[in-house]
């Protein structure tokens, strides 16, 4: 039987092409010159996009491929899918939940220390030769602080778990209570950002929740707040937030995620009260390799005819 032909939207690790490429006849987008030439030439026989997160699958790209069945996200986001011409197309979808939950709030947990704890700047000190020459200034304790919690599935739970470890005061807000976990819900996200000190952003990306961190959040946060975001670049009003960290109307911020990933805004890089990481939550070892085993299972299911392991639509 010949091999079912997939595209391949990023590069995969090296463990996963071995396996691909032994099973599927492996198109890689991201190596054409120019990409639409490509899938005109490759795309009718395409009968599933490995992506990832961040990248997904445009309206336009899955238009082009006529004989699509499935695209399997490597990754939990599927902002970046379109998800109605999938679901209206029959095009099945699948992410890769729960394997990264750790690793993303590990994350999450090490940008609020970098930030707030400014380690970063410590670790500069130290290579520079400065330490007795230049004083490392004294800087936010963590432990104990009143922690909001922006989104509280199972990532948020999972920061939250990790937050109270270091006997934080947790509140959430989400768009709905969720009555499995014990902390206090608060239904207005305002108010969350002035009762935190410290807001950790972790809601799924999309239309749904472009920019609720804006610049009214960003002033109820105040200028003791510190922000986290691991989530999407597009929940935070980046603009906001650089004005907030240039003013000093909040004391910091970490970042995993951005508007235009790679190419963030510039203006980061010249704040020093930010700390900044290239949308890695989940880039360990381990966890990549849980991902991309679950995007080859979801492939190997739909191809053997059997149940998804993990379906989105
Ligand atoms: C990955 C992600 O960094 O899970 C997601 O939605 O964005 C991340 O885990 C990404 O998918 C890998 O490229």
């Amino acid at each position: 039987m010949s091999k079912p032909e997939i595209l391949l939207a990023g590069a995969y690790p090296e463990w996963d092409m071995v396996d691909l490429e032994a099973n599927y006849v492996v198109h890689k987008l991201y190596e054409a010159a120019d990409r639409n030439a490509f899938v005109n030439e490759v795309g009718g026989s395409i009968r599933a996009i490995a992506t990832r997160g961040e990248l997904g699958a445009s309206p336009e790209l899955m238009k082009s491929l006529p004989k699509l069945e499935l695209v399997s996200v490597y990754g939990v986001g599927t902002d970046a899918v379109n998800l109605t011409h999938a679901r209206e197309n029959g095009i099945r979808v699948t992410n890769t939940p729960d394997v990264l939950s750790d690793d993303v709030a590990d994350m999450a947990i090490g940008l609020l220390l970098s930030a707030a704890r400014q380690i970063p700047r410590g670790d500069a000190i130290v290579r520079s030769g400065q330490w007795g020459k230049t004083a490392m200034p004294l800087v936010t304790r963590v432990s104990g602080k009143r922690v909001g919690v922006v989104g509280m599935g199972r990532i948020g739970q999972a920061i939250a778990r990790r937050a109270g470890g270091f006997d934080c005061e947790i509140r959430y807000f989400s768009r709905n209570p969720q009555p499995q976990v014990a902390y206090r819900y608060e239904p207005d996200l305002l108010k969350l950002a002035e009762w935190a000190e410290f807001l950790i952003v972790i809601v799924p990306g999309g239309d749904a929740t472009k920019n609720i961190i804006n610049a009214e959040v960003l002033k109820a946060l105040g200028a003791d707040g510190i922000l986290v975001n691991v989530s999407r670049g597009s929940t935070v009003d980046e603009a906001a937030l650089i004005e907030a960290l240039q003013k000093r109307t909040i004391k910091a911020a970490g970042l995993d995620v951005f508007y235009n990933e790679p190419d963030i805004d510039q203006r980061f890089l010249t704040l020093d009260n930010v700390v900044l990481q290239p949308h890695h939550g989940s880039g360990t070892v381990e966890t990549r390799k849980a991902m991309g085993q679950l995007v080859r299972d979801n492939l190997a299911a739909h191809f053997a005819g059997q149940p998804l392991p993990t379906p989105v639509v």
